[in-house]
């Protein structure tokens, strides 16, 4: 049994700041005004680079859940101490409704502040309110027996019994609203099957059907084939949020240095030139061997048009792009030019998390040159550093070359023999080649690979069989269309992507 009279105030401060949160997500869900996401984009603001790249080389994706806890565990604690000190002034004044008043107004102050979001903000406060108040006043300080004749009227406490009794009944009845909020809210996954068409999409799905018919027939069951689902697709975002904009609330802006600034709607922009483009994402803090390589189908429209209407004529023929999110990237314009607004993917609207409703996609070039929520492209007279580069990454040039050989493209066949599958890209130059070595890199052979497809940046699949004698040490490597070798130094991701081949220890 929980020893409540010790632990009472902490106990319920905790509890009023999780309800708090619950109450705020119940109405808001993970939209700008839930309480935790200004305070997670604070703590992601406030983090150096140096930390976040250590983050992203070694916990990857896992560094998001580290932002996200400090969040939580910083919210809980301010709703929490606002609850604390409501409590003790019910305790003061022997009136729960005091301290109950003052936990709640103070509660609505700091989620209001928080989010800019008066109305909202009730949705936290009531919670914290109801908490003190049921929490009643605490115990005198002796602790063991309040006197009943000296209790205030109508209040009907009389031993540590009821108090306990009482903090209990809050605390329960908090922990029931935050399981109600959080199941009330579950918010559904997006994929293929949940999002709706894009618009123009016909077209799409014969594409995707064409793509992904270039997968080559290989045994494992388990192994991606050409084209990404929705629902696989890697994810790599500054914030934990992703900003919630409707095709309507949505345009993009050319500034800066142009003859004649111009903002594009998304009715304008659908009614554009249609095309369904194969196109491949890989980050640059991706591992050699790790899994931030994905490719879909998009549909969207060709940049370039778009760009020469608005006549650039900054002095370093470079442009900054931004997101809704305050992601920034800069690169040259004619390398902009090449770029598609995409605002569909495998025929659907673009999901939420990789960038509705339009995002831009770049050839050939790193991940973070591929903005999502796009809402503005700057055309500038001076280089500056986009959000990672600031960061001390180098990641908005061409992609590096990589032969992928992952856990499920080793598959041991029925008739013993051993079938190595993967993935290998190189941006637009193509890969012309792999090689697999099954004796550590002594003798190579020519991979399979799958059929090329008319798209200018996209991955292939190779596919090699061997017979195996004991245990062998694998390495493949990866030759472009220019006849480059991938390089054989390992390098890590950090600054301007990995280097190096894939081995691995494959037994019979
Ligand atoms: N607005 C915005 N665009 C962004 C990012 C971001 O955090 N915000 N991340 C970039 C990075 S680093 C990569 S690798 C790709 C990943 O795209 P995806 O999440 O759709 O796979 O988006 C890029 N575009
Ligand atoms: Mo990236």
């Amino acid at each position: 049994m929980i020893d409540v009279s010790k632990h009472r105030g902490s106990l319920l401060a905790v509890t009023a700041g999780a309800a708090a949160v619950a109450g705020s997500y119940l109405l808001a869900g993970w939209s700008p005004s839930f309480v935790v996401r200004p305070v997670d984009q604070a703590i992601v603001n406030a983090t150096p680079g140096a930390i976040v790249t250590f983050m992203i080389e070694t916990v990857g994706d896992a560094g998001h859940l580290v932002h996200i806890a400090m969040a939580f565990a910083t919210v809980v604690g301010l709703f929490g101490a606002i609850a604390f000190a409501g409590v003790r002034l019910s305790t003061r004044t022997g009136q729960s409704t005091v301290g109950a008043a003052v936990a709640g107004i103070g509660s609505w102050l700091l989620a209001a502040g928080l989010t800019g979001e008066p109305i909202q903000g009730v949705a936290a406060a009531l919670p914290v309110a109801a908490v003190v108040a049921v929490a009643g006043p605490s115990p005198s300080s002796t602790g063991r027996r309040v006197d009943t004749e000296s209790a205030p009227a109508g209040e009907s406490l009389g031993t540590v019994d009821a108090v306990r009794r009482r903090t209990l009944g809050a605390v329960a009845a908090a922990v029931a609203f935050v399981a109600a909020a959080a199941i009330g809210r579950r918010s559904v996954a997006e994929d293929d099957d949940s999002l709706a068409d894009a618009p123009r999409s016909e077209g799409a799905t014969a594409r995707v059907e064409e793509v992904e018919s270039t997968s080559l027939a290989v045994e494992s069951e388990d192994l991606l084939g050409m084209v990404t689902p929705i629902g696989e697709f890697y994810n790599v975002d500054i914030a934990e949020f992703d900003p919630a904009l409707t095709a309507n609330e949505w345009s993009l802006t050319f500034t800066g240095e142009v003859e004649t600034e111009r903002t594009v709607i998304f009715d304008e922009l659908i009614d554009r030139p249609v095309e369904h483009r194969a196109v491949t994402l890989r980050c640059v803090g991706e591992q050699l061997n790790g899994r931030k390589l994905d490719n879909a189908v998009w549909t969207g429209t060709p940049i370039r048009p778009l760009l020469e209407s608005v006549d650039p004529e900054g002095d370093c023929n470079c442009a900054m792009l931004r997101g809704e999110d305050g992601y920034y990237v800069q690169f040259p314009v004619d390398v902009l030019a090449e770029g598609f607004l995409a605002w569909g993917m495998n025929g659907k609207e673009l999901p939420t998390g990789h960038g509705h409703p339009v995002r831009v996609l770049i050839p050939g070039h790193w991940g973070e040159t591929n903005v999502k929520w796009l809402t503005e492209i700057e055309l500038l007279n001076v280089e500056e550093d986009g959000y990672w580069e600031e960061r001390g990454w180098e990641g908005t040039g061409e992609v590096n070359i990589v032969a992928k050989l992952w856990d499920e493209g080793v598959t041991t066949l029925s008739d013993g023999r051993i079938e190595l599958a993967g993935h290998a890209y190189a941006g637009t130059r193509g890969i012309a080649r792999v090689e697999v070595s099954t004796d550590g890199g002594d003798s190579w052979t020519d991979a399979t690979l799958s059929d090329p497809l008319p798209d200018a940046d996209v991955w292939r699949q190779w596919r090699h069989v061997f017979d195996p004698d004991g245990t062998h040490d694998v390495v493949v490597r990866a030759v472009d269309g220019e006849g480059t070798l991938q390089t054989r130094t390992p390098s890590d991701p950090s600054p301007t992507g990995s280097s190096g081949w894939v081995r691995r220890t494959v037994t019979e």
